[in-house]
């Protein structure tokens, strides 16, 4: 500004571009930039039938089947006798057929077939069938990470899920996109079931967290980290869940998990505000939500300043206070719009809020997939809502006179894409106690 007030022309930042050239450039950058993933229920093909694909596995998916029960009249018994083809038929003419797939589940079902080349309008399974049955797992793979725009995704794994402790135990080498999340939900939330299996396993521990049990309990879990290599450690937890508490799982947090985090350099993500087993009789789909308290995760950050956390709500109405706590602790990552919140009208509020209050910091999605090819939906619904938000968000910086640059663009995508979460898992250690030679190896992402 001159001193008479007047604007001249070197002062006068002229935006680079106009609204309509900026969209542009942002729809290519987030149409191009890869995402990590960092928590789905994906197995990598080295776990076989773990890892699920195909389209009886995405019509049987438990949101549909929840969805399912409200639009037909059979009970939730005669359902689960059904085979799973017939479970998908039923889903597929309920849903699909006789009603409009408008639900976010069911609308991408109808974006996957398309992405890969299959008419969504047919009454029948016949010809996806046929097509998914003529895949090879390898190349589909490939095609699907493709179309979803996926580089690396991050599993859940459980320490005590026989079905994949049997490939841990064999250190199979498994597809280096395919990462590992170390779930403590049993340790942490059902301490009398979990006690007698780890017993079993020859660790000393008693149904009571005392004398050598947490010990125990920590060789266990640092044997796990080991053998696993995980990139953090995980639990869902109750909307009751409080910290500080007088319970077994303050003290195995406090005891075994948060000074493991640390030991291991782990990151501890806390998945907040789901209340199991609201109607058992949908097994899977019988789950609910329950606004839960922020300020136990402002207390566990405060108590734990050395300890990474990441943190996501089920409740929409924990989203802003874990906006605002976010910006109190630098140590606490929000990330994703989890499960209930995984809807257009709710990832739109709370992406927007999250720009707003915490700029670039934070994890804005994850997919929370069971099967392979629901990233291609998961990914390119978020991308939809991610364009018109990046856009709204630097038009108003154009209006205020800041140019941006292509470059801009770039480097604040990649940043919330896959640099916060790549930051936030940093370089991975071998396990100390196992007697490894102590090396750290800077972790090295697919893309
Ligand atoms: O506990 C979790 O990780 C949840 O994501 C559950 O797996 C839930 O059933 C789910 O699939 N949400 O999308
Ligand atoms: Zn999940």
């Amino acid at each position: 500004m001159t001193s008479d007030g007047n604007e001249n022309a070197s002062t006068k930042m002229t935006p680079l571009w106009e609204a309509r050239q900026l969209r542009k450039e942002i729809e290519e950058v987030i149409n191009r930039t890869r995402v990590i993933d960092v928590h789905t229920h994906l197995f990598a093909p080295e776990f076989g039938d773990l890892n699920l694909y195909g389209i009886d596995e995405l019509l049987t998916y438990h949101y549909l089947i929840a969805e399912t029960f409200r639009s037909t009249d059979i009970s939730p018994e005669k359902f689960w006798q059904l085979t799973k083809p017939e479970q998908a038929d039923l889903v597929w003419k309920t849903l699909f057929v006789e009603n409009s797939p408008i639900s976010e589940a069911t609308r991408g079902v109808i974006t996957v077939l398309t992405a890969l080349g299959l008419d969504p309008n047919k009454s029948d399974l016949s010809e996806a069938r046929a097509f998914f049955h003529s895949q090879c797992i390898t190349e589909h793979l490939e095609r699907v990470f493709e179309a979803a725009g996926v580089s690396d995704v991050v599993m859940t794994n459980d320490p005590f899920d026989v079905r994949e402790t049997h490939v841990w135990e064999r250190d199979v080498e498994i597809d280096r996109r395919f990462h590992a999340a170390l779930r403590l939900d049993r340790l942490l939330n059902n301490w009398a079931g979990t006690a007698p299996r780890i017993a079993h396993l020859g660790y000393h521990v008693g149904p009571e967290l005392d004398g050598n049990t947490t010990a125990e309990v920590r060789k266990f879990l640092d044997e796990w980290i080991v053998r696993m290599r995980p990139l953090y450690l995980a639990v869902s937890l109750p909307d009751t869940f409080k910290f500080p508490a007088a319970d077994q799982r303050d003290k195995i947090l406090r005891e075994v998990v948060l000074p493991s985090a640390l030991q291991h350099k782990l990151p501890l993500a806390l998945m907040i505000g789901v209340r199991r087993g609201v109607n058992p009789a949908l097994r899977r789909a019988g789950d609910g939500v329950g606004r839960a308290d922020v300020g136990s995760v402002e207390r566990l950050c405060a108590e734990n300043p050395e300890v990474r956390l990441m943190a996501t709500f089920l409740s929409r109405e924990n989203q802003h206070e874990l906006c605002v706590a976010a910006r109190k602790f630098s140590n606490l990552m929000p990330f994703g719009c989890w499960w209930f919140l995984n809807n257009p009208s709710i990832v739109s509020e709370i992406t927007r809020e999250r720009l707003e209050l915490l700029g670039t910091s934070f994890i804005p999605q994850h997919s929370d997939a069971s099967i392979l090819e629901q990233l291609i939906y998961k990914w390119r619904h978020s991308r939809e809502i991610f364009i018109d938000l990046i856009c709204e968000a630097y038009e108003r910086l154009l209006n205020g006179g800041r140019a941006i640059q292509r470059g801009d663009i770039e480097r604040d995508i990649k940043r919330l894409f896959s640099g916060n979460f790549s930051q936030w898992v940093g370089p991975i250690r071998n396990g100390p106690t196992s007697g490894n030679q102590k090396k750290e190896t800077a972790y090295i992402f697919a893309d």
